[in-house]
């Protein structure tokens, strides 16, 4: 525990007791115990996360040769981003073979025995399904492509014609998720199709060109998708992360929409602009995380889920399914998770909450009274594949737009301030009910990579935005393992698929690993003690004294008590208190311990 002495003055808030009164507003369970309900479990993007052969792409075999990183830090279970066979337009978010390892990740015998080592340490592992769209090189849309208008082959994907005189307008005017129209034409000319004339039908597509949505009105596509849900699970995965689940039925009729789709919100600002405006917080803990229009959260979505969850159900092993929705209100995102459907979905309102007392306690209790009211666990995620990694969101001050990545151009993240609260945000969430995510590298305090250049980027969104948007990149590049190896140690050639920042040397798994104080030791004393205690199962009740204050948000799960200082003067704890983790610093003023600003604690009740 490190303390700074302080000479501050006196303190204006405390808290006088380790037992403080609190509001319940959620209760300890002590039934039930399958192990999603309070798993933490630790996101793998596998091109990024560590290179067996070399090529500077990780692997399968790279992912399980760090099978014990995964133990040391003390995590329940994996999820491993797609590995699949694509021709990678969207990282693997494009399959076209749904039952092959891709072979720049390996094998499915690797797969295999990633498994079974997994399992040999007592980890779960969950795949990511891709059910929205394939790829354009899956074999169902090139045979579509080919048998051409009205076939059956083009039923199983939204395949239209276009508006105006020569179908030269697309169908409606939905936009891409990651910008441009939702629609491409395609030829009908088997020859044309190579000298670019399209002239033919045009094809739906909420994500990239290479991403064709699938029609889910269409019953050999329900069945291919349980089949190959039972395909893995034979196989022994133990779960599912089920990709844009809130997309797959569109509103009959396909109609027009003048909503905005895209990843950034407010749209009209320039990426990584700044809203100087406090982030006001709905009631309902809404953030505007969630995406509307007909192409999303449409009450057929849950049939799917239905059949899903009787596909898993006969499997032993509480195998689960996972909702990546982004849907707001929690209330409606409870929907996927109640108790014939998935079984816990992502909360992206918690990870979209502007670092802010009032804010958070709003979110947390929206989130913990929508899960409890279906009997689902409440999940927690500050940082995925898809965001701006939260050390540097969180130093993004004032940001009020959610940017889609950050380019040399746009304003900097603070990372000293970034790394600072992204360590007490985790802290804080790592104390909350239920069951959180970890994206790999937020454990060793990993910033975004800020700087990279525009010619490397991969992401989709880049261009498809117009060169606007920088894009996911920043979020998706190469771990650093050891300081001082080339690559940091990412793989035996020192090759990385994008250059990592100068800034990774610091975090490099082997200094994390042998520094007192690092995020590495706060992640991994965290998520020990919250194994110790079932905080995972526990309560939460809102400590009264600070029910309505605007700068401390702190709760008592179980026996321990959570408090986070987002003001300027130091929260002074208890005379006596025993601090059982602190995410920075603390204060002596006295002999009394003070929590200083955009700093988390847990202290023994
Ligand atoms: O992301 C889908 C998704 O729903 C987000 O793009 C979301 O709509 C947006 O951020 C909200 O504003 C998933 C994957 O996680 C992503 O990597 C893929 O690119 C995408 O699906 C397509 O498969």
């Amino acid at each position: 525990m490190t303390h700074l002495d302080s000479t501050s003055a006196a303190p204006a808030l405390e808290l006088t007791t380790t037992s403080p009164t609190v509001s319940v507003i959620h209760a300890a369970s002590d039934v039930a115990r399958e192990w999603w309900r309070t798993a933490v479990i630790y996101q793998v993007y596998p091109r990024s996360f560590a290179d067996a052969d070399g090529d500077g792409i990780g692997d399968i075999p790279g992912i399980t040769s760090k099978l014990d990183h995964f133990v040391d830090l003390g995590v329940d279970a994996v999820w491993l981003s797609p590995f699949y066979r694509s021709p990678q337009a969207d990282a693997g978010y494009d399959v076209a073979d749904y039952r092959e390892v891709d072979p720049l990740f390996g094998t499915n015998a690797d797969f295999e025995a990633l498994l079974e080592g997994a399992h040999a340490r007592g980890l779960k592992v969950i795949a990511d399904l891709v059910p929205n769209h394939t790829s354009d090189d899956h074999a169902w849309f090139q045979a579509a492509l080919a048998a051409g208008p009205g076939s059956a082959e083009r039923a199983r994907y939204l395949f239209r014609e276009g508006q105006g005189e020569d179908g030269e307008l697309p169908p409606n005017n939905w936009k891409s998720i990651f910008g441009g129209p939702a629609w491409t034409r395609v030829s009908e000319r088997a020859a044309a199709a190579t000298d670019g004339i399209t002239d033919g039908q045009w094809y739906l597509h909420m994500f990239d060109t290479r991403q064709p949505d699938l029609d889910w009105e269409h019953p050999e596509v329900r069945s291919e998708f349980e089949d190959i849900l039972r395909f893995w699970l034979d196989r022994g995965v133990d779960g599912f992360r089920i990709d844009v689940a809130h997309g797959m039925v569109k509103a009959p009729g396909l109609p027009d929409w003048d909503g905005d789709v895209a990843m950034v919100e407010g749209s009209s600002e320039a990426p990584g602009a700044v809203d100087t405006e406090p982030h006001e917080a709905a009631e309902d803990g809404s953030t505007g995380a969630g995406n509307s229009g007909p192409m999303f959260d449409q009450e057929g979505v849950h049939d799917i889920y239905r059949a899903w969850h009787k596909v898993l159900a006969p499997y032993d092993g509480d195998r689960a399914l996972v909702a990546e929705a982004w849907v707001e209100p929690l209330s409606r995102l409870a929907r996927y998770v109640r108790s014939d459907e998935m079984h816990q979905a992502f909360n992206f309102s918690y990870l979209t909450t502007a670092w802010d007392a009032a804010a958070l306690r709003g979110v947390v209790t929206a989130s913990l009274e929508a899960s409890d009211a279906v009997g689902a666990p409440t999940t927690w995620v500050l940082s995925n594949h898809d965001v701006i990694r939260h050390a540097s969101r969180m130093g993004l001050t004032g940001a009020a737009v959610r940017p889609n990545g950050i380019g040399k151009n746009d304003p900097q993240p603070d990372a000293e301030l970034g790394l600072r609260r992204a360590r007490a945000a985790t802290l804080q969430m790592l104390g909350l009910p239920g069951s959180a995510y970890v994206y790999q590298g937020e454990e060793l305090g990993l910033p975004e990579h800020t700087d990279l250049d525009d010619d490397l980027r991969q992401d989709p969104a880049w261009w498809r935005s117009g060169y606007t948007e920088a894009g996911r990149d920043g979020c998706r590049v190469p771990l650093p393992w050891v300081a001082d190896a080339p690559g940091y140690g990412f793989g035996p050639t020192g090759k990385t698929w994008l250059p990592q920042p100068d800034t990774y040397k610091e975090c490099a798994a082997d200094v994390q690993r042998a520094t007192e104080g690092s995020t590495y030791s706060m992640y991994k004393a965290a998520l020990a003690t919250r194994r110790a205690k079932d905080l995972g199962l526990g309560s939460l009740g809102w400590v009264e004294d600070f029910a309505s204050s605007s700068s401390v948000l702190a709760f008592v799960n179980n026996d321990v008590l959570v408090v986070t200082n987002f003001g300027e003067a130091p929260v002074a704890l208890p005379e006596g208190a025993e601090v059982l983790i602190t995410s920075g610093p603390l204060t002596t003023t006295g002999d009394r311990t003070g929590v200083p600003q955009d700093t988390t604690v847990w202290v023994q009740v």
